[in-house]
């Protein structure tokens, strides 16, 4: 396929947002092993390219439903990181102002997105009403919604599969396959490896993209949008990836093969990103530093930030509750 042609600035701000997705994971994980961090992490190693292309590729009237990996989905929407890391902290300025110390719930309707649902994968079908909603209103918004390759095993996916393509909903359904859900590998829970190719059943366009090639995932995104804003209904997109640490901050993942891990290192999304603008000439070493130094104070004045935010008061437990 050949590649977009995107322009100087567009593509250094895809590379900040991957950057900043990479800086607060690893600060993140730094937090957490000091013994400081309060609820559960799940790192975002990995999956950079695939949470910042995708949301990259929507507008801003369209509506995002993320799972946990996606902490660039979070990010390129407009969450800034000190609303992200007072929720970890479990602080009144978070974005769930507390109720949840986790990337759980994590939603602002303002910004089109929807929290994450625990429950995998529940956070599709929300996403489907979201799309039928732009239908019914004849509005020209788009809904992308995200499961692991581990959730692609549950009824939810294929419910939400079939619904969408009866009805022509404007979804596109990402699907990570980073080979493992938890500690079980790909080929415990399926037969077939191409999940992208299960969209053929249900009568929908399935594409499978390299998943740490934030170019290509851009590119598929924007057809796959295209396809759903025009009335040609949902796409099914699989990106190709790999969950680079454990499930969780509690996980050493002994259980993944050291050579493949070993491969996969050699694909890093920032890597790969970084050595395809050197070469291009988009920018030299000491701009992609400048952009990394950035993010660097964003997530440390992030953090400051939530260390000093309060703790919720025990009154506001209800606020926001739907059903208290
Ligand atoms: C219905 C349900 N069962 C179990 C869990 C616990 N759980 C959370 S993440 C996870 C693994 C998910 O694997 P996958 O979908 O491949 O996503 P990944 O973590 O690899 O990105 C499990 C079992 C859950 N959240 N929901
Ligand atoms: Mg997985």
């Amino acid at each position: 396929m050949a590649k977009l042609k995107l322009d100087t600035p567009t593509k250094l701000d895809i590379y900040y947002w991957m950057r900043l997705t990479r800086t607060f994971d690893d600060r993140m994980l730094a937090y957490w092993k000091q013994g400081k961090g309060v609820g559960g992490i799940f790192s975002q190693r990995g999956h950079e390219a695939t949470s910042v292309g995708m949301a990259y590729a929507l507008a801003p009237d369209d509506v995002i439903a993320p799972m946990h990996r996606d902490l660039g989905c979070y990010l390129v929407r407009g969450l800034t990181p000190r609303r992200i890391f007072a929720n970890l902290l479990g602080r009144a300025t978070g974005v769930t102002a507390g109720k949840d110390a986790n990337l759980h719930g994590m939603g602002d309707l303002s910004l089109g997105l929807i929290g994450f649902i625990s429950h995998l994968p529940h956070s599709l079908p929300p996403a489907l009403g979201a799309a039928m909603s732009f239908r019914y209103r004849q509005e020209p918004g788009v809904a992308m919604t995200f499961t692991g390759d581990g959730g692609s095993s549950a009824g939810l996916f294929h419910e939400t599969m079939n619904m969408a393509s009866v009805y022509a909903a404007p979804l596109v359904i990402v699907v990570e396959n980073n080979l493992y859900a938890y500690s079980t590998p790909l080929e415990q829970q399926m037969k077939v490896f191409d999940i992208a190719k299960r969209a053929q059943n249900y009568g929908m366009p399935g594409v499978i993209v390299d998943g740490n090639d934030v170019l290509a995932v851009y590119e598929v995104a924007r057809e796959a949008v295209e396809r759903a804003r025009s009335g040609g209904g949902p796409t099914l997109i699989e990106t190709k990836t790999m969950r680079m640490l454990g499930h969780a901050i509690h996980d050493g993942a002994e259980y993944v093969p050291r050579e493949l891990l070993a491969t996969w290192v050699k694909r890093d999304p920032i890597t790969l990103f970084e050595t395809e603008l050197l070469a291009e000439g988009i920018a030299d070493q000491v701009e992609l530093d400048e952009i990394g130094q950035r993010c660097v104070v964003e997530v440390e004045d992030a953090i400051s930030f939530a260390e000093a935010s309060p703790w919720p008061e025990p009154e506001t437990v209800f606020d926001n509750v739907y059903a208290p």
